[in-house]
Formats: structure tokens, C-alpha cells, sequence
């Protein structure tokens, strides 16, 4: 939406269900007066049901339109909110009919011959925004749940859909507007000498949403990030150089290494920054059979960590025997069966001429292979031109409603934990008076709306709404 529109009067009308062809097609409209756009061309069934309707119902019936060569009937179901109770907060129809595109068109083309005009991207959830029914975090929210890609990201949308941090944030607000209301009535009396709230308790009332709002930046944020931060992570058989590596991109020594085979047993995960690419790293124990006692657990852990990557970079060491490469492309193939991507490393490249190395090429297994030495570096940059294609795919588009909503939160809760960290320090000071901090808290409560969409812009709306597709 470039110009954002805030009428709400006249109807909308976009298609609700997936463009092409399905079962069942769905035409939405929303707006006043609602009834009119299907006037004359709609046969409710039940006509008397559909004239009285004063709540949410569904009604059977007949749509009749001229066809390019011979009119039109066709049998619909019109599920019908006459009231404000509906997703926009506003009277809607929904046109539920068989899914031919064709048909769906002809349909759209009627409604809009008959008062509603096109909707815009996100104009369903603008209305619901404007009319109430959403603050702008469960808007991104909706958008969230549109653009999912995986469980998780459909998970934590719908946890902010269904409240999340968006009602604690309102809480917070409330407390606030308390505290505010207390401050204010105590300026009022100010002649009178008349104390409305002790200065202790509003220190205490002030630190405790400070702390609250800290803790929030602190979960909320870092959270939103995890997610949307690709799990990377190392696998292969013991002693394939998995460590080492893992040292070698996170630029430290955090993870043991030695000869010895089956050193790593718990898994270690950082969050590493290496050349431009963000990426949680997570090292594993090596492959183990039959493994008992606490190297089963290790097992465990490894398979959960594996289950939960984005991307598995699966090291091979290149002074394996030929048996032992050929059960090496065993499992990396079994594992390839449970994840979407994987990089191969042939590593220790440094102990094999590479001639020798070109002999083993597998057959077998079917993915992006680079040859590494972490000892010697050989082969790290075009590790890195493998790794950055395949974060880059899927992970760029999925995450940026998360990244938007945590940006928009991020810059706004900074300013409203440092609104309320001036409050408490003059709240402190007994020679500052409570109207000075009232004004302090009055703009943390301008942060706090701007964050709910209780203070909007059209900037902001903007930002938000033009993400959408047409029809939600
Ligand atoms: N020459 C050479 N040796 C390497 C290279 N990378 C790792 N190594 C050596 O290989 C041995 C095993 O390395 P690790 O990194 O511990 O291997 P790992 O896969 O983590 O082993 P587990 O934790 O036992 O599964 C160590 O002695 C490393 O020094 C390399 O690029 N070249
Ligand atoms: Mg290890």
C-alpha cells in the first residue's frame, strides 16, 4: 500500500482462497451496509433468515449472473457476519463456491459491479486494526502466520497472535496509566498537601516495570533473533575434524580436540558471525554404533540437534579407507533423508594429495561437496561461497517479519526502558517534583503505544500493512 486509506465505509472485495485451482473458492467482502452488494443477484434459500440475520451464520443459496453465452446459476454457500463480531470488526460476507478461477473472477467482477471496490494488500487487517480488533504486533503477526515456513516460525506467530507479548505489553501500559493517574491527582491537591501516592511506592511501582521491560528486551529480542538464526550443524563420523572446525569458525577454543576418537560428547552451540554470515554452530559426538552408558546420551543429544538444523554440514575425513568412505556415504545419505540441506566437507584435505582425494569421489551421494583443510585454511572460501548459498536460501524471505517486528521492538522498548530508567533516577531524587516525573513517564507511554499501535503513524502502517498479500 503506498497512501495508506483509513475509510472504512465502503466495501472491499478480494479473493480469500489461494489463487488457481481447488475444491472450494472463497470471495470476501467487508464493509457497511454489506447486504446491498449482493442485492438482486444473490437467492438466499431461506430469505426471511437471510434479511434478520443479527449474528454469524451460514446461508444456502443461488447466485445468478449473465454468462457470456447463457445466464448463470450457481449453487453457493454465503457464510454471513451482519455485525461488528467478525476478523475486520466490521459487517462481512464470505462467497464460498466451487474453486474454478473462471468462475471465482465472474464472481469478483459482480461484487465489484455492485459497490465494493478492490482491496488492497492487508486491507482485511488494516480494518481489524483500525477497528480494535488487532494491535499492530498481532497484525504482524497474521503476517507471520501467512509467510511461515516451518513449524517453529508458525508457532511463535501464532503464540503472538494469541496474545504473547502483546498482552503484557497492555499490562504494563495499564500499570502505567495507574501510576500516571496517581501522579497527576497528587498535582491537582498540591495546595492542599493531600498525598496520593508515597514516593517510596512510586519508586517501586517505577523499578519494577523497568526491570520488567529490561527482562523483556533481553528474552523477546534474543529470542526472536535464535529463531530466525539458521542452526548449523556439524556431523560426520568421530574424529573427522568437527571441532576443529567448529574452533575454526567461531574463532575460539571452546571445543576440545584431539586424536583420540569420540572427544566431543555433549554438544556445544555459538552463535558465530564468520565473514558477513550469522549462523548458530552447533558441534555434535561423532557417529557411534550400539553407543552405551553416557555415550548413548551423546547419541541422543546429537539426533536432536540434527533434527533441529537448518543445514548439516557433514565432515568427512579424506584419509578414510575405501570401506570406510563407502559406510561414510551410507550414513551421510541416511541423513540427507532428514534434512533439507547439507554440505559435504572432505576434511584434513592437507594429508591426502589431492589427486588421491579426486580417486574417491563419491558416486553415491548427491550433494554440495568442498575440499577443507582447517589446518592449512585450503579450501575455507569456497566453503564459504557454498555456506552463503544455501542460508540464503529460504532463510533471507521467511524471517523478515520476525526481523521487522523485532527491529520495530527493539528500537522502541530500548526508548522505553531509557523513558523509564529517567523516571525511577528522578522519582530517587527527592528534590523532583512529581509533575516532572509524570512527564517522563507520559513519554514512556508514548513508546509504550507506538509499540502496541495504541500511537500509530502512517509510517509505521506502512511498514506494516504493505508486507501483506490481496484478500487477508
Ligand atoms: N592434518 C590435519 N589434522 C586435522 C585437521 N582438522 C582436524 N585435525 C585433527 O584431527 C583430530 C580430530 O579432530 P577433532 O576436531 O577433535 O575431530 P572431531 O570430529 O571433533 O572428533 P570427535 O569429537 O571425536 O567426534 C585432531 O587431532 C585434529 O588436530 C586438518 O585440517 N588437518
Ligand atoms: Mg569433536
Amino acid at each position: 500500500m503506498n497512501a495508506i486509506d483509513l475509510s472504512v465505509d465502503q466495501p472491499i472485495a478480494a479473493l480469500a482462497s489461494p489463487p488457481g485451482g481447488s475444491a472450494r473458492g472463497i470471495v470476501r467482502v467487508s464493509g457497511n451496509n454489506i447486504r446491498n452488494v449482493l442485492a438482486g443477484w444473490f437467492e438466499p434459500q431461506d430469505i426471511d433468515a437471510w434479511n434478520s440475520a443479527k449474528s454469524a451464520r451460514s446461508h444456502a443459496g443461488i447466485i445468478r449472473m449473465k454468462g457470456e453465452t447463457r445466464p448463470m446459476e450457481i449453487p453457493v454457500q454465503v457464510l454471513l457476519w451482519p455485525n461488528r463480531r467478525s476478523y475486520t470488526g466490521q459487517p462481512v460476507i464470505e462467497i464460498h463456491m466451487p474453486g474454478s478461477p473462471c468462475l471465482l473472477e465472474a464472481v469478483l467482477n459482480e461484487v465489484y459491479r455492485h459497490g465494493a471496490r478492490p482491496a488492497r494488500p492487508g486491507e482485511f487487517t488494516l480494518r481489524a486494526f483500525l477497528a480494535g480488533k488487532l494491535d499492530l504486533l498481532q497484525a504482524e503477526a497474521v503476517l507471520g502466520v501467512i509467510d511461515a515456513n516451518d513449524q517453529a516460525e508458525l508457532e511463535t506467530a501464532l503464540s503472538q497472535l494469541a496474545g504473547g507479548i502483546s498482552t503484557k505489553l497492555s499490562n504494563l501500559r495499564r500499570d502505567l496509566l495507574e501510576l500516571l493517574a496517581d501522579l497527576e491527582a497528587g498535582l491537582d491537591f498540591i495546595e492542599e498537601d493531600i498525598e496520593f501516592v508515597s514516593r517510596q511506592d512510586v519508586i517501586d511501582r517505577l523499578s519494577q516495570s523497568r526491570q520488567f521491560v529490561d527482562g523483556l528486551v533481553r528474552q523477546t529480542v534474543e529470542r526472536m533473533q535464535s529463531r530466525v538464526r539458521p542452526q548449523v550443524v556439524l556431523a560426520g563420523l568421530p574424529n573427522a575434524g568437527k571441532s576443529t572446525l567448529f574452533n575454526k569458525l567461531a574463532g575460539s577454543n571452546l571445543a576440545l580436540v584431539s586424536p583420540e576418537r569420540g572427544t566431543t560428547r555433549d554438544f556445544l552451540t555459538r552463535a558465530v558471525n564468520w565473514n558477513g554470515l550469522s549462523f548458530d554452530l552447533i558441534d555434535t559426538a561423532g557417529w557411534e554404533a550400539d553407543a552405551q552408558g553416557i555415550a548413548a546420551d551423546a547419541q541422543q543429544k546429537r539426533i536432536s540437534q540434527l533434527s533441529r538444523a537448518n543445514l548439516v554440514i557433514w565432515c568427512t575425513s579424506a584419509s578414510l579407507s575405501d570401506v570406510e568412505r563407502a559406510f561414510d556415504d551410507e550414513l551421510l545419505t541416511n541423513q540427507q533423508d532428514k534434512t533439507s540441506s547439507t554440505i559435504r566437507l572432505i576434511t584434513k584435505s592437507d594429508l591426502v594429495p589431492s589427486t588421491a582425494c579426486e580417486t574417491k569421489e563419491s558416486t553415491t551421494v548427491h550433494c554440495d561437496t568442498v575440499r577443507i583443510s582447517a589446518l592449512s585454511e585450503a579450501g575455507l572460501a569456497e566453503f564459504e561461497v557454498a555456506l552463503r548459498r544455501h542460508l540464503s536460501n529460504g532463510h533471507g524471505r521467511s524471517s523478515q517479519w520476525l526481523g521487522m517486528t523485532s527491529a520495530r521492538c527493539r528500537e522502541t522498548l530500548d526508548s522505553l526502558a531509557n523513558a523509564l530508567e529517567r523516571c525511577e533516577r528522578a522519582a530517587r531524587a527527592p528534590s523532583v517534583g512529581d509533575e516532572l516525573i509524570a512527564v517522563d513517564l507520559r513519554e514512556a507511554l508514548d513508546h509504550l503505544g507506538v509499540i502496541l499501535g495504541v500511537i500509530y503513524t502512517d509510517d509505521i502502517l506502512d511498514r506494516v500493512f504493505s508486507k501483506f498479500c490481496i484478500g487477508k
